[in-house]
């Protein structure tokens, strides 16, 4: 444990007056007792590493100290007691290379994020921050998992967590507030409970903006909403939905910056830099990019003046970046994890695997795609492969593998679809899934070892999952793709699609260059 100071606003101020490296980039001056204009419901790496710091950068622009970020966390109190010792300030460490190689390191502090809840203690309190005049946004990134779809659309009633905040929502429509301090077991029932309260007391307008990777995410989430309101048996439940469809504001966002998990080599290198500790410290490669719909039921940040691209249609964007990045990135990490590669960037120097990777881009997921002039798609897959190339900021295989169940509608499913009623067959994509099984497989079978670790599978469906994969390799796509929890019917019966999967299974699974498949010696 170092014996450094803690990075807070005091230590910084007596820690500046030393000078701060050129690498470290100070918070903006701004008035952080300012009531905070901003909720967000999920505050991990992603968005202390994105949102965060295009809302601080927008702030300094302007000198505008109207939209501190009360950030409320999902599973843990983890965030908070990071964050609640140091005010709220934290780092984050951008790593890349010069093309020599030569390590490159900056250093941005902010100091957007005003408080830190957790809601299995603070639950009040969020509701409260979500009802609070001053509060004009909440913005959200809970990950796919977090908004309990069912995965052939719309809410999943069956869900449990879903259905105990149902009940809870049902009591403060009915105007019963004994309940307010429960805590809510999904992302998207705490959401709901806090447009609920905030309906009850002030009613007035807001904007919910989802960050998550999802298509078209926020009028995705609006018809969540709506349909879960209009489903409860709450007397008042139909006036709560009156409000919401007129004075709440679901615009839709693409979010972009590769955040890996922090590692305590990380951490050494911006104490180094800094010279205090900071147990709040995100990692990051340089890109960003927010593409935001510009629909707003009130006042919003300068957002535009702090990096984001304010439009009127974001579409062409969030299917670029779902198909193109996210779902090469999901490749990488499945045939990366398979071949024994423990980061992407080794994925992607694999010369096998970069060229496998370019035929997904170039066969299925660009043919798939509106064609629009704002977007270069081939100047776009190269720099996201060059983005996939930085080694700097260690992202490993198995971090983006996680949640494949969750993943692979949004990233493979839609472009295989679009692709066989164009009538053509998407082998590439048939290959990306087919890897993804082949990882299901190993994984349930403890057999799958990356970077000298044995690798869990790490997904919402691990056990269905696992019942699944079990039994022949050379049935497994038809077990698989048996799963409509994942598999629409009309891709999963579609011949040409299953026996594109089947082809690309014998083929990952052949792969002689694949140490780490013990399950298949
Ligand atoms: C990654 C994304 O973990 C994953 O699934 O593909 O988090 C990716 O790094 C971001 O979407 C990049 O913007």
């Amino acid at each position: 444990m170092t014996s450094l100071d803690r990075l807070s606003p005091a230590a910084l101020d007596a820690h500046r007056v030393h000078g701060l490296p050129d690498q470290v980039r100070p918070p903006a001056p701004l008035d952080r007792s300012a009531p905070p204009g901003i909720v967000h419901l999920g505050i991990g790496a992603f968005h202390r590493a994105h949102q965060a710091v295009v809302t601080e950068r927008a702030g300094a622009a302007h000198n505008d100290s109207r939209w501190g970020i009360v950030g409320v966390t999902q599973r843990s109190a983890s965030v908070r007691d990071q964050l609640a010792p140091q005010g709220g300030l934290y780092g984050v460490l951008e790593l890349s290379q010069e093309p020599d190689g030569t390590p490159r390191t900056a250093l941005d502090l902010i100091g957007s994020v005003r408080d830190v809840l957790f809601p299995g203690e603070d639950t009040a309190k969020v509701m409260e921050a979500i009802a609070a005049t001053p509060t004009r946004i909440v913005s959200l990134t809970v990950t796919e998992k977090g908004y309990r779809r069912h995965p052939q659309g719309g809410p999943d009633f069956a869900d449990p967590a879903l259905g105990h905040d149902l009940d809870l929502l049902a009591r403060e429509l009915g105007g019963k507030r004994d309940a307010l301090a429960t805590p809510s077991r999904s992302a998207i029932g705490t959401l709901l409970r806090g447009l609920a309260h905030r309906w009850a007391t002030s009613g007035a307008p807001l904007t919910v903006v989802v960050c998550d990777n999802l298509l078209d995410n926020g009028p995705q989430v609006a018809q969540l909403v709506h349909r879960i309101v209009d489903s409860s048996p709450a007397k008042s439940a139909e006036a709560f939905g009156s409000w919401l469809r007129e004075s709440v504001a679901f615009p839709a966002s693409m979010v972009d910056r590769i955040v890996p998990a922090t590692t305590d080599a990380h951490r050494a290198t911006a104490e180094h830099l800094l010279g205090l500790r900071d147990a709040g410290l995100v990692v990051a490669e340089p890109f960003l990019q927010w593409v935001i719909e510009d629909r707003f039921a009130g006042p919003r940040p300068a957002w535009e003046d702090g990096g984001a691209t304010l439009t009127d249609n974001v579409t062409p964007y969030e299917h670029t970046k779902l198909r193109v990045l996210n779902g090469t990135h999901s490749f990488l990490a499945y045939a990366g994890a398979l071949r024994g590669h423990a980061l992407i960037a080794d994925a992607v120097a694999d010369p096998e695997l970069n060229a496998l990777a370019r035929e997904l881009i170039d066969s299925d997921a660009i043919p798939s795609l509106e064609k629009v002039d704002e977007i270069d798609v081939e100047g776009y897959r190269e720099s996201v492969l060059e983005r996939f190339a930085n080694g700097a900021i260690g992202h490993t295989t198995v971090q983006i593998a996680m949640d494949g169940s969750q993943k692979l509608p949004i990233r493979f499913l839609g472009t295989a679809a679009d692709r066989l009623a164009a009538g053509a067959v998407p082998h590439a994509i048939a290959r990306a899934v087919a890897a993804w099984m082949l990882y299901v497989y190993t994984t349930t079978q403890d057999s799958l070892e990356v970077g000298g670790t044995r690798v869990e599978l790490d997904d919402p469906l691990a056990t269905p999952l696992a019942d699944a994969a079990r039994g022949p390799l050379d049935s497994l796509a038809d077990r698989l793709l048996a799963m409509d929890a994942i598999f629409p019917a009309h891709l999963a019966e579609d011949p040409r699609w299953r026996d594109a999967v089947r082809a690309g299974l014998r083929e990952v699974s052949s792969w002689s260059e694949a140490p780490a498949m013990g399950a298949l010696r």
